[in-house]
């Protein structure tokens, strides 16, 4: 059986307000903001790569959400989903990205319009500005 892996990424919300990362790699990605997250190692489930991932990368201890209806087919076998998160504890700092911001929907908005969005995820842009009240 070839691999199918799961990329999972994290839709952190702050009622009017949801958590942006900036990827420092690959090359075609640094720069662009994206949902922070990861790869779904064997005996996790999405859930537990996403606390895991956002521990390591953030700080912050989550809890875990619905996840957003599209999932995206990204290159190789990976398949990338986003599940809803809020922060239970910590204050999340950028210990692998280049910076973060927390954008409200007009400026989700203009992050999707201005093509600072890394490409797979403006497929989250709808339903992410429908919780943001946008
Ligand atoms: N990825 C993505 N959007 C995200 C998170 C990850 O498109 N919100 C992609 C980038 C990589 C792959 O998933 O191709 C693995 O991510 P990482 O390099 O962060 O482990």
């Amino acid at each position: 059986m070839t691999g199918h892996r799961i990329v999972v990424a994290g839709a952190v919300l702050d009622r009017d307000r949801l958590l942006l990362a900036q990827r420092r790699y690959p090359p075609d990605l640094a720069g662009l903001w994206e949902l922070p997250g990861g790869k779904v190692e064997a005996g996790e489930s999405p859930a537990d790569a996403l606390r895991r991932e956002l521990r390591e990368e953030l700080g912050v201890t989550i809890a875990v959400g619905a996840a957003l209806r599209e999932s995206v087919a990204l290159t190789g076998d990976l398949t990338l989903v986003a599940l809803r998160a809020r922060i239970e504890c910590g204050t999340p700092h950028p210990a692998e990205h280049e910076a973060l911001r927390w954008v409200d929907a007009p400026g989700l908005r203009l992050m999707h319009d201005s093509g600072r969005l890394v490409p797979a995820d403006n497929v989250w842009v709808p339903e992410l500005l429908g919780d943001l009240g946008g």
